[in-house]
């Protein structure tokens, strides 16, 4: 839906980044080429079959707090600190889970760490697994992406018949089974409680929080849930040092971050560069705007993040701090850029009618709210909207905001807030003049 709008949100290029990306080719994949880039030392360095003495849990756990990793699935969670809520004595099973749902338009980074990479984010669940005494991990892989689910079961073979993982792993006392598992498509299921309930076998619809899963996760036990590039940074912390990583990026945001440049670029694709780079930075990495036009508005953290104007992304850095202050927020690093022959009101209705379609239907406010803006975008977009329509967005979005189950009702109230603040002009001249602002869409 979104691409139809002239948003281009698939993947192109790919750019080789210092950490996660490093050395890849495409080709090179599989288990000999990881190690040989040296891959699975870190798991050899925590369970001291490298010569050394060996990580506690508590190290590793400390270490990775220190790294200032923060979840890269949207939130920003700190990753240690998630990992520290696990009750390691806790008498029953408890789990570790991979949320590779991959699903909010504008995002195609974890697809990529899969399908070029698997082994690196198997070594990171191994990792998380060891830190906090998990014996069974699941990696909850969207359900459109059949040859990245296929890559990653075939990258897991190969970390069994190696030692990697199964029980004593590398001739050492820890004992961790790793299984992939296929989803449907739902873009909900990204949601972490609606993909324990689909993981279940049950329908995919968001449970009320808290109780989180940390205390009350898969099968009611605790569990921990961490993005694709969470896991995909462990590795490299614990093999070069938790110092070393933060240095990269910022004092309360280390490392580097993926961004999943679309739309109106030269060179769409994927893009690791350090947390605090400047966004015109990453512009350029990409080519910059497509066919010299004029930059307009970005979306600078997948669809559910409000569109900011030129002039404030151009000033601004890609960090978690740095995109909240702006008035947006930094996501899951999907960054989507519109040139000046962009149409506003037509964009939010791509985003509009994403969200009611993807809407679970639980909750009033998000199943009934997400098709009134759809049906009021809609209106506005044709040349049919009323005076009154402005106020009438408004209050709908506002109303859906902070009143439902899950973050999918503020996902859609969020972007039309965003447009209205920042391109008002727009949807009064369709109203007003029943035509776009924008030349090519009159
Ligand atoms: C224990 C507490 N655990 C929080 C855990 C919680 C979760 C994490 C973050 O939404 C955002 C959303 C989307 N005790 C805890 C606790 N936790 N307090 O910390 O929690 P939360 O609730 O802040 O966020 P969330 O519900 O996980 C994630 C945004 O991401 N988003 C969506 C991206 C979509 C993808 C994708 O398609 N791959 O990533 C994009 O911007 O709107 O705001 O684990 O359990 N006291
Ligand atoms: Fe379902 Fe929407 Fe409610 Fe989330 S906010 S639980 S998607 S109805």
């Amino acid at each position: 839906q979104f691409a139809a709008s002239g948003v281009q949100t698939c993947f192109h290029d790919r750019h080789l980044g210092p950490q996660i990306y490093e050395g890849l080719n495409g080709s090179n994949w599989s288990i000999k080429d990881y190690e040989a880039r040296g891959g699975y030392q870190a798991l050899r360095k925590i369970l001291g079959q490298d010569g050394g003495a060996g990580l506690t849990q508590d190290e590793v756990i400390a270490t990775v707090k220190e790294s200032g990793l923060r979840g890269r699935g949207g939130a920003g969670f700190p990753t240690g600190l998630k990992w520290s809520f696990m009750p390691r004595q806790f008498p029953g099973a408890k789990y570790l889970v991979c949320n590779s749902d991959e699903g909010e338009p504008g995002t195609c980074k974890d697809r990529d760490i899969l399908m070029f990479n698997p082994h690196i984010v198997i070594e990171g669940m191994a990792i998380a697994a060891y830190a906090m005494g998990v014996k069974v991990a699941y990696n909850y892989i969207h359900g459109e992406i059949f040859e990245v689910y296929d890559r990653f079961e075939a990258a897991l073979e190969e970390a069994r018949a190696a030692g990697y993982l199964g029980d004593n792993i590398l001739g050492s006392t820890f004992s961790f089974q790793l299984h992939a598992h296929h989803g449907f498509g739902a873009y909900i299921c990204g949601e972490e409680t609606a993909l324990l309930e689909s993981l279940e076998g049950k329908k995919g619809q968001p449970r009320f929080k808290p109780p989180f899963p940390a205390s009350f996760g898969l099968y009611g036990k605790p569990t921990t849930i961490n993005n694709t590039e969470t896991f995909a940074a462990v590795p490299w912390i614990i093999r070069n040092g938790a110092k070393e990583y933060l240095e990269i990026g910022l004092p309360n945001a280390g490392g580097t971050k993926i961004f999943s440049v679309s739309g109106d670029v030269e060179r769409p694709g994927n893009y690791e560069v350090p947390l605090g780079t400047p966004f015109a930075k990453l512009l350029e990495l990409a080519g910059g705007v497509r066919a010299g036009r004029q930059l307009k508005a970005v979306i600078p953290g997948g669809s559910s993040a409000p569109v900011l104007p030129a002039d404030i992304m151009m000033q601004t850095n890609m960090d978690y701090d740095s995109i909240s202050k702006a008035g947006s927020m930094l996501g899951s690093g999907a960054v989507i850029v519109m040139d000046d022959s962009r149409c506003m009101v037509k964009s939010l209705l791509r985003l509009s009618y994403f969200y009611m379609h993807e809407s679970c239907g639980q909750c009033t406010p998000c199943r009934e709210g997400t098709g009134w803006l759809w049906r009021l975008v809609e209106r506005i977009e044709k040349g049919e909207g009323r005076p009154s329509d402005m106020d009438l967005l408004d209050s709908v979005a506002g109303n859906i905001m902070g009143r439902t189950i899950c973050a999918l009702g503020d996902a859609a109230a969020m972007p039309v807030r965003g447009m209205l603040k920042h391109f008002r002009h727009e949807f009064e001249h369709h109203i007003e003049h029943k035509s776009c602002v924008v030349p090519a869409y009159v």
